[in-house]
């Protein structure tokens, strides 16, 4: 073991993730954990923000002795402008993905959908009323087809501000408009962006940190809210489905294949096909009684969501999944899909497969999904990974035993009904609880995991210490899963562990205390949830008064960067588990980690400790409690069927 490897249990906590790290140094793969080792002596003026490569000058790095760039941009500048790319990056991946499912919608409402229908009538006639489209007593594809264009112009809009932020409480709308961070369309937003932090543009540190925070706004109340509300309506709105996660859920004896990206199309495709005839008497052929089909990262969460499709891993257990010798092929598609993929596989009989243009892989095979052949394409994919079924050599096949039992599904319709019942749904319930002081607040946990520090272990800790203290805790993407495989997401299980006021409303409403909310693009749910909370009553006239922080614990990725920033943005103190790369400038970080709060209500906090970071959101919680005066216990009152009729709706 080279003398700067971490021991195998400093990696992770998940057991899974670590039978098979022990098998890949037995197989000699190379793994995301090995090059971490490898790259953990990261650049200073990279991670302190300090780097230049905007122009050919340069690149340029800021030290006391050479305190500005070839062209004058001091530590402020450079460290603004990084960041500002970076949420960039995030936007654009959100919303380009959004962008797809707009299309998708287009082509469906113009009768051109291939195999695929709007699933979720209800979900297209309230959003359609959500933007004043007129849609009583018209026809869905009418309605489908206005809604469509809609969004187009949510994109392309050059002078008019986005249409999805009327979806806000009016006074963060206010408060977006005064300071002029309401973003004009997404696409514009992001051009603007990238033209602002080209040499010789913007150099006011304060500027460019408000075009951050207007960037990040046009994805979170914009092409992420976008990719979620299409994506409800084509495919379902979530509802709670029982699953299993971890690597334990690939079959020993079945073709296994596994979906891992981001974008819903092609894998809501491949969990319709798999239960089809062709298909089960086509695998019966191969000499398995049936197939698996699993999920990795937000792809995952997507099938998991709609259709209870069990969860493989998180995004760090991409490789570990094809190192268990067991899978046939791998379905990528965009974001999260390590470069690596083909490497690993090529010590196995695994066949990677990417299906979209924008993101191919020297190694994997390419076949592009055809959204117009949907159903046939996907069956095709499917045989093809029957066909490799024989390929599999047992003497290399190891799955691991650990697999967990979790619901997810928790949709905000959903937890509407969950706590109001199906004729009143509504959040009442829980205002009501965190008024009583029965519950704290509310915590959203999102985000990645991140080999840098040791997987799950943060994420953990710091969802078993908040329900202890009363917390709900709403959760997407990657921390999703690791409360998941932790098995922390059934409500028995998590009930054991809640604190009694938690426990009391959870056991009356019938609702887990930690809430599966989707993928990282269904961050904008939290957002949702947040808004239903003000529009209750009782907890504040805006996002920033209610008790609610965000927590990104082991985040990596330029999305997170943009989730964050929208989530402060729209009033919601967010706590980082490791911190931005801005620590080169003190007026960026003293701009991110206070000022903000005087323009927004809420700022970033670095806490790289789990017990700390518990202590740091009680705090906030506590705070927020104390300003809307709610800090005396109230007797206990459960909501029984008549409660649930007097709920104004
Ligand atoms: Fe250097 Fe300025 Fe060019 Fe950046 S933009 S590389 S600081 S000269
Ligand atoms: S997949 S962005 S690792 S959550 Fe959305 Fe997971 Fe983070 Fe990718």
């Amino acid at each position: 073991m080279p003398k700067e490897e971490k021991r195998l249990e400093d990696r992770t906590r998940d057991p899974a993730s670590l039978e098979i790290l022990d098998k890949a140094e037995t197989d000699f793969i190379n793994t995301c954990f090995i090059r971490a080792d490898t790259q953990r002596h990261h650049c200073k003026f990279g991670t302190s923000g300090l780097c230049c490569r905007i122009c050919h000058m340069g690149p340029c790095s800021i030290t006391a002795k050479s305190p500005l760039g070839v062209c004058g941009a001091n530590a402020d500048t450079i460290v603004a402008r990084n960041y500002l790319r970076e949420v960039v990056g995030g936007v654009a991946a959100h919303s380009d993905h959004a962008r797809h499912l707009v299309f998708l919608l287009k082509k469906v409402a113009e009768g051109n959908g291939g195999g695929y229908r709007i699933k979720d009538e209800r979900a297209l006639r309230k959003a359609a009323r959500d933007y004043n489209i007129e849609e009583t007593g018209q026809p869905k594809a009418k309605v489908a087809l206005e809604l469509a264009n809609l969004f187009f112009g949510e994109f392309t809009s050059q002078e008019e501000r986005l249409k999805t932020l009327n979806l806000a409480p009016v006074i963060q709308q206010n408060i977006w408009k005064q300071n002029n961070v309401a973003p004009l369309g997404i696409d514009r937003m992001v051009v603007q962006a990238m033209h602002r932090t080209h040499i010789g543009v913007d150099h006011d540190y304060r500027n460019l940190l408000l075009g951050a925070f207007r960037t990040a706004l046009s994805d979170g109340w914009g092409g992420s809210r976008i990719a979620t509300i299409v994506s409800d309506i084509m495919f379902g709105t979530p509802s709670p489905v029982r699953s299993t996660a971890n690597l334990g859920v690939l079959g020993k004896n079945t073709p296994n294949i596994l979906v891992h990206g981001h974008e819903p199309e092609l894998s809501e495709m491949l969990a319709v096909a798999i239960n089809d005839p062709e298909i089960k008497e086509y695998v019966k052929s191969a000499g398995a009684e049936s197939v698996t089909l699993a999920g990795i990262c937000c792809t995952a969460n997507e099938i998991l969501m709609r259709h209870g499709i069990p969860v493989a891993g998180s995004f760090l257990q991409q490789e570990l999944a094809i190192i268990t010798g067991a899978v046939e092929m791998m379905i990528v598609d965009v974001q999260c899909c390590m470069a690596s993929l083909p490497d690993v596989a090529n010590s196995y009989h695994t066949e990677i497969v990417s299906t979209h243009d924008i993101a191919k892989t020297i190694g994997a095979t390419h076949i592009p999904f055809d959204t117009k052949n949907a159903l046939k394409s996907a069956k095709e994919l499917i045989k093809r990974a029957i066909n490799n079924y024989r390929n599999r050599d047992p003497k290399k096949v190891a799955i691991p035993s650990a697999k967990n039992p979790l619901i997810g599904g928790f949709s905000v319709d959903a937890i509407k009904y969950m706590l109001g019942g199906s004729f009143r749904a509504s959040f009442r319930p829980l205002n009501d609880a965190i008024i009583a002081d029965r519950i704290k607040g509310v915590v959203g946990i999102v985000g990645c995991t991140n080999p840098n520090t040791k997987v799950d272990e943060y994420t953990i800790i710091l969802t078993r210490e908040l329900i202890k203290r009363n917390v709900l805790i709403l959760k997407t993407g990657c921390t999703a899963l690791a409360s998941a495989k932790e098995g922390m997401m059934t409500p028995e299980t998590a009930l054991e562990k809640a604190g009694k006021g938690l426990r009391e409303v959870c056991e009356a409403v019938g609702m887990p205390p930690i809430l599966h909310m989707g993928s990282c693009v269904d961050n904008t749910r939290i957002l949702e949830a947040a808004t239903e909370i003000v529009f209750e009553g009782g907890l504040g006239d805006e996002i920033s008064q209610i008790p609610a922080v965000g927590v990104a614990p082991e985040w990596m990725s330029e999305k997170a960067v943009a989730i964050g920033s929208y989530f402060v943005a729209s009033g919601i103190d967010v706590i980082l588990g490791n911190p931005f790369n801005i620590s080169g400038s003190e007026n960026v970080t003293r701009f991110l980690n206070k000022e903000t709060r005087k323009i927004f209500g809420a700022s970033f906090h670095d806490v790289s400790d789990p017990y700390s970071a518990v202590e740091k959101i009680m705090e906030l919680l506590n705070a927020s409690r104390k300003k809307l005066g709610i800090t005396k216990k109230l007797e206990r009152k459960l909501f029984d069927m008549d409660d649930r009729r007097k709920i104004h709706v």
